[in-house]
Order: structure tokens, then C-alpha cells, then sequence
């Protein structure tokens, strides 16, 4: 029996962080040995907001040995760059002429993006979710991982397949997309922000000890939790909404160690800052130390990194071109001459 399919990928707009592994690669590296698994580093989103050009080309490199680092393995998965699959811009571009306007106005990350960029905004950035549409209908995704963040933009995959393509163009009942659901991820859904507990985890904030970014080094690590917004409360705890710190740092806590959150409250409930912060900065060094150890590694040979890109853009875009070629015939295309 075929295996159900599963797509996932981060931007590289930057140095990756604690939320985006313990959020979403984390939870990939289960999921590759029982799905046929798809990730890719999403550059052709990562420049919907302004970047820089002399760093997409690392970070894009430096985003693919992280999920390597982190446990994602060629030899179960497919690991492919986003801009060297061309169908991803081509099936965009397909969607974006079904896709109404009004639908992409309403989507909250875009409004939150847009605010910070003032008279910035670029038409990119609206079309990030149909773009994101694309990424996961080429692949006839079953399955797609998401995070709480990420939930409009898949009902907006969603919408697009079933209300713009397979009901207007499909013939004799027969669906040209698949529709995927999600896969909603239980644990570390969210990861929030070292200084504000209440807003999320992120690599564009520009203050950096508001995050813990997965190359971290062990003196910066325990430099920016002990500088991590606390309250005034002796004891950790889950839950809390007047605590959203305590409940995020003590989240991470039990991710990081893998001790789960009942253990996690047992030794914790009763601790004070003084003592819970030296114990998670040592958790976080040491769930860390294994993955840069193997990221290093891994960019000491550019070559070997590339041939397993190489390889990924190979299968991603045999997969993909079916689905491509599909709704160009439906949509009326004269067929390749
Ligand atoms: N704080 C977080 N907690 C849990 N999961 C997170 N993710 C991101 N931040 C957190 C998950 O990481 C995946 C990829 O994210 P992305 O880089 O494509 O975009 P993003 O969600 O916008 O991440 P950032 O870090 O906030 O990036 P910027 O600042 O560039 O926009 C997604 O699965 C996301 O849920």
C-alpha cells in the first residue's frame, strides 16, 4: 500500500530557532519513517519580504544541513529547494487567476507582515499563501504538519483545490487536486518570544536575544535565558494565561529534555527562577550540542550537501510536473508540442 504523503518546509529568512525545530522539524523526523515525506527550504517565500541577496544562497544551504542535522534523513525523505522545482512558481501562477482577491486580503500573517513593511508591501507577500497553496498541492500531499500560525493559510490551500479547481474544472466528478488535511502536531505547537511570552517565537524580530537560534553557542544560550522575561511568582507552571513566560519556558523545558509535562511540572513547580534558569539553559546546550556537532560537519562538504539537494529537486520535481501537467489540461492548455 502506498504510504500517505506528507509536505512541510521552512523560509530561510534568517538563522533558524528552538521554535522552528521543536515547532516543526522536531516533529518531521517522526513522521519521514511513516510517511513518504517532503521537505523543502522555501526560498521563493523568503523573498517576499525585503532580504538580502548575498545571504539567500547560504541560508538556504544552512536551512537544508539543519534539517539534516536535526535528524531529517535523505534515505527516508525527500529534502528539495523550492526555487530549483519549477513548478511550484508555475502552478502559483495557475492558482493565482482562480484565487479571488477578497480570500487573500483576509489572511491574518499577511496583515501582521504588511503593518511592519508600512508603503513596503509587495504584491509577493499577499500571494505567500497561494504560493504555500502551490507547495502542497503539487505533491498530492495527504497530510500537511501545521502549527496554529499556519492553520488559515491550509484551509486556504483547501478552499483553492476544491472550490477553484477540482469543482469548476473537474469533469465526471473526478477531483484534479487532493484536497490534504492537517496534521495537527500535539506538543511545542508554539513556542513564543524569550522577552514577551505572549508573542511568538520569531527569526524576523529584530532583537535577538528574543530567541534561541539552533547554532547557538553554549555561552549565548545561557546568556540569553538569563536574561529571559520572568515574573514575580516562585514555581513553574502549565496554563497559566496571567503567566504565558513560565508556561513557555518550562514547554521548552520538557521538549528539549523529552521528559514530557508531567515530569516536567514534578521537578519544576517548586523551583524558583534562580534555580529553573541555569537548569534549562543546561537542557537547551545539551539537546543542542548533537545537532551542531552534525550541522558542522555536514557544511565541511558543500558537495556532498548539494548532491542530496540535487537529488531531492530530482524526485520533487518528477512528483510535481504530474500534478502541474493535470491542471494545465484542465484549465484548457494546448498540450507540450
Ligand atoms: N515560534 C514558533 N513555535 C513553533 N513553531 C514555529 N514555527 C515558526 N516559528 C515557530 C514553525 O516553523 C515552520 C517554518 O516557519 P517559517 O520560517 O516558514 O515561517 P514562520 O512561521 O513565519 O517562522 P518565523 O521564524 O516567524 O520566520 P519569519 O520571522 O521569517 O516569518 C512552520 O511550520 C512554523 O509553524
Amino acid at each position: 500500500m502506498n504510504r500517505k504523503r506528507v509536505l512541510s518546509g521552512v523560509q530561510p529568512t534568517g538563522s533558524l530557532h528552538i521554535g522552528n525545530w521543536l515547532g516543526a522539524i522536531k516533529n518531521w523526523v517522526s513522521l519521514q519513517n511513516e510517511y513518504e515525506t517532503f521537505v523543502c527550504v522555501v526560498d521563493l517565500h523568503a523573498i517576499t519580504v525585503p532580504h538580502n541577496p548575498k545571504e539567500l544562497a547560504e541560508n538556504t544551504l544552512k536551512t537544508a544541513a539543519i534539517y539534516l542535522a536535526c535528524g531529517m534523513d535523505p534515505k527516508s525523505c525527500s529534502i528539495f529547494i523550492q526555487s530549483q522545482v519549477t513548478s511550484h512558481a508555475e502552478l502559483c501562477w495557475l492558482l493565482n487567476c482562480v484565487t479571488p482577491l477578497n480570500w487573500m486580503e483576509r489572511m491574518i500573517q499577511f496583515k501582521e507582515k504588511a503593518i511592519k513593511q508600512g508603503d513596503n508591501v509587495s504584491i509577493g507577500l499577499l500571494d505567500y499563501p497561494v504560493l504555500m497553496a502551490a507547495d502542497i498541492l503539487l505533491y498530492e500531499s495527504d497530510l500537511v504538519p501545521v502549527g496554529e500560525d499556519q492553520k488559515q493559510h491550509l484551509e486556504l490551500a483547501r478552499n483553492i483545490a476544491q472550490q477553484r479547481i477540482n469543482s469548476k474544472f473537474g469533469t465526471n466528478g473526478k477531483d484534479i487536486l487532493k484536497v490534504p488535511e492537517a496534521l495537527i502536531i500535539r506538543e511545542g505547537a508554539k513556542i513564543m518570544s524569550l522577552i514577551d511570552g505572549t508573542k511568538k517565537m520569531s527569526k524576523s524580530d529584530p532583537n535577538d536575544t528574543s530567541r534561541i537560534g539552533i547554532l547557538d553557542s553554549p555561552d549565548l544560550v545561557m546568556k540569553k535565558i538569563k536574561k529571559a522575561k520572568t515574573d514575580s511568582q516562585i514555581g513553574l507552571e502549565f496554563g497559566n494565561k496571567d503567566r504565558p513566560e513560565a508556561n513557555n519556558l518550562l514547554t521548552i523545558y520538557s521538549l528539549v529534555t523529552n521528559i514530557g509535562t508531567d515530569r516536567a511540572l514534578e521537578e519544576c513547580s517548586d523551583m524558583g527562577w534562580g534555580k529553573f534558569k541555569p537548569l534549562l539553559g543546561e537542557a537547551i546546550i545539551n539537546a543542542l550540542e548533537p545537532i551542531q556537532n552534525k550541522y558542522y560537519e555536514l557544511r565541511k562538504d558543500n558537495i556532498a550537501l548539494k548532491n542530496i539537494l540535487k537529488q531531492g529537486n530530482i524526485k520533487a520535481q518528477e512528483v510535481s510536473e504530474l500534478t502541474l501537467a493535470k491542471v494545465k489540461k484542465a484549465l484548457g492548455f494546448i498540450e507540450n508540442i
